[in-house]
């Protein structure tokens, strides 16, 4: 029995120093140590031995099971040290390798100008005021002094969502201001960006839906010349502090005096061009002091109060801004399109 505790000690201790996982380890413990295993077929002959050699044999088995444990507990030390080297080598980030590439998308060309018009007007202590796409025509026209059969009002201009044309898809944002106006008292000073709706074939420079921003200012005092300054601000940080602003009489329901504010062509610097079509002058918006009866009919005392107001597409000034010739663009979602921003 000597020779063979011997010779499974040198088994077992070879090929415990073989086993390359874990699990080997587990069934070399059984395939010795095991009930079934070898050292206990051999302890099975004890009850053939003498008295005096039992408890050698005994003591002998005992170092040999001690010591496969022992191998077998630095074994499994080892391989899961090494495991774990593995798993750590396996998930080591080599953080100077350059990351992946997500693609993070960009600003939407006219979101970038929005914001840009935004932080212009909330600099000049200006806040933003949002309502309803779907508006009522009281305030989309008669509170802004477009009555009843006004050519403005007509169904092939308008999207009308009510029998009787009491409900509609907003044409402008000013139904807006109105609101405001209805429930704030002067001083007022907003900016109301949004989408708004008209009657139009989809082209180059149309579109049923598309985008405004427009502007109110109500306080005691107000006149053309905070008009023509509040602008003028607009366009040089717009367009840079050499830009040039001509102001043409216009009319507007809403407003009067009403104007139009053209810039000077960038292109030609006025000489005419085919960007201006030769006019020198390029049309950015509409403008005007708020019509008296707009103000009335939103309760503000004409006497102590006046206003002015625009209203500017943001589609325009956005492909002002980035040389872009057709609008349909912008809602085409053309990756391809969208990625150069
Ligand atoms: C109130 C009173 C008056 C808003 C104004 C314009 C002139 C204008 C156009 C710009 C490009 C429409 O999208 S567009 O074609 N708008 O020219 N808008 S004055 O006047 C108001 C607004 C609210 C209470």
């Amino acid at each position: 029995m000597k020779e063979q505790l011997e010779k499974l000690r040198s088994e077992a201790l070879k090929a415990l120093a073989a086993a390359d996982m874990p699990a080997a380890l587990d069934a070399l413990r059984v395939r010795y140590l095991g009930k079934k295993g070898e050292l206990t077929a051999i302890l099975k002959q004890m009850g053939g031995l003498s008295a005096e050699e039992r408890p050698v044999i005994g003591q002998l088995a005992n170092s040999v099971r001690a010591e496969i444990e022992e191998k077998i507990a630095e074994y499994s030390q080892k391989l899961g040290e090494k495991a774990l080297e593995a798993k750590l080598l396996a998930e080591s980030v080599d953080v100077t390798l350059p990351g992946a590439e997500f693609p993070h998308g960009s600003r939407h060309p006219m979101s970038i100008v929005l914001d840009e018009v935004k932080d212009i007007f909330i600099g000049m202590g200006f806040t933003i005021a949002e309502g309803p796409e779907i508006e009522l025509a009281e305030y989309n026209f008669t509170r802004l002094n477009t009555p009843e059969g006004h050519p403005a009002r007509d169904r092939q201009d308008t999207f009308y969502l009510s029998e009787d044309d009491s409900v509609l898809l907003r044409t402008q944002t000013s139904p807006v201001q109105v609101r405001v106006m209805e429930k704030q008292k002067p001083p007022i000073r907003i900016i109301s960006p949004g989408r708004v709706y008209r009657k139009d074939e989809v082209d180059a420079t149309h579109s049923p839906m598309f985008h405004q921003i427009e502007g109110l200012v109500v306080d005691k005092g107000i006149t053309m010349a905070d008009l023509k300054g509040t602008l003028n601000a607009l366009v040089r940080r717009l367009y840079g502090p050499d830009a040039k602003t001509r102001f043409r009489p216009h009319h507007f329901p809403f407003t009067e005096p009403s104007c139009e504010v053209d810039v000077q062509c960038f292109e030609c610097k006025g000489e005419g061009c085919r960007v201006c079509k030769g006019e020198g002058w390029i049309e950015l918006l509409g403008a005007g002091m708020v019509h008296p009866k707009v103000l009335e009919w939103c309760g503000i005392d004409t006497d102590v109060y006046s206003g002015f107001a625009f209203g500017v597409g943001l589609e325009r000034i956005t492909m002002r801004r980035f040389g872009i010739s057709d609008m349909r663009l912008f809602f085409e979602n053309d990756v391809r399109f969208l990625n150069q921003f």
